[in-house]
């Protein structure tokens, strides 16, 4: 079992909170492999031959949450074909039964880092983005629902966590910058 051994870190928080933002920062400078769960839905949605092309896109676009075989079978390979043991998991997992499942069937993760926002910060980040983004849920329909199911799906698992004080969050209000030096403190004291 090549993954037993690896650090997983869930990086959580709403839609458009900063999670990819601050996930770079840490790659460049704590060498973890970052793999955004969104990201590699996308990268499939997009596949010739897909069997789960179309899923993917309906479910993205009205900000539900894809069946967990899919998004867990594709963070496992990307885990595996990285040859690496230090992980970002970013925006996964979203819902109770998925953290149980990849818990066990996977590797435990070490801890969460949730990224704290106001729904009116984030939505005027999307907005923005949306301008030239091109994702399919950067548009206000979208992104009500994507708060919707964050609000009442996702943020249990971090609740779940937070009861065993497994939970660093951090403001993701400020500047980028301002939001980087805070979470590398907490990774300095962890890494270094
Ligand atoms: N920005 C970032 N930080 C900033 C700051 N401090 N100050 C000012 N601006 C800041 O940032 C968003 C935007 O804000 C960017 O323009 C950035 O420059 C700016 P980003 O770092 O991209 O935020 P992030 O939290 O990554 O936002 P993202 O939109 O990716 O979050 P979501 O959680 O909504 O999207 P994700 O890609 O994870 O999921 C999309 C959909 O895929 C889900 O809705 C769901 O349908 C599906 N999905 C699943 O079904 N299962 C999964 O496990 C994962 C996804
Ligand atoms: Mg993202």
């Amino acid at each position: 079992d090549a993954l037993k051994d690896a650090t997983v870190i869930f990086v959580l928080g709403g839609p458009g909170a900063g999670k990819g933002t601050q996930c770079a920062n840490l790659v460049r400078d704590f060498g973890f492999v970052h793999l955004s769960a969104g990201d590699l839905l996308r990268a499939e949605q997009e596949r010739p031959g897909s069997e789960y092309g179309e899923l993917i896109k309906t479910y993205i676009r009205e900000g539900k949450i894809v069946p967990m075989e899919v998004t867990i079978a594709l963070l496992e390979n990307e885990m595996l074909a990285s040859g690496q043991t230090r992980f970002l998991i970013d925006g996964f997992p979203r819902k109770m039964d998925q953290a149980m499942k990849f818990e066990e069937t996977v590797v435990p993760s070490k801890f969460t880092l949730y990224f704290e926002c106001p729904e009116e910060v984030m939505l005027k980040r999307l907005m923005k983005r949306g301008e030239t983004s091109g994702r399919a849920d950067d548009n206000i329909e979208s992104i009500k629902k994507r708060f919707r199911v964050f609000t009442q799906t996702s943020y249990p698992v971090i609740e779940h966590y937070g009861k065993s004080g497994k939970v660093h969050t951090v403001s993701c209000v400020d500047s980028p910058e301002d939001v980087y030096a805070k979470v590398k403190d907490i990774f300095n004291k962890l890494f270094n």
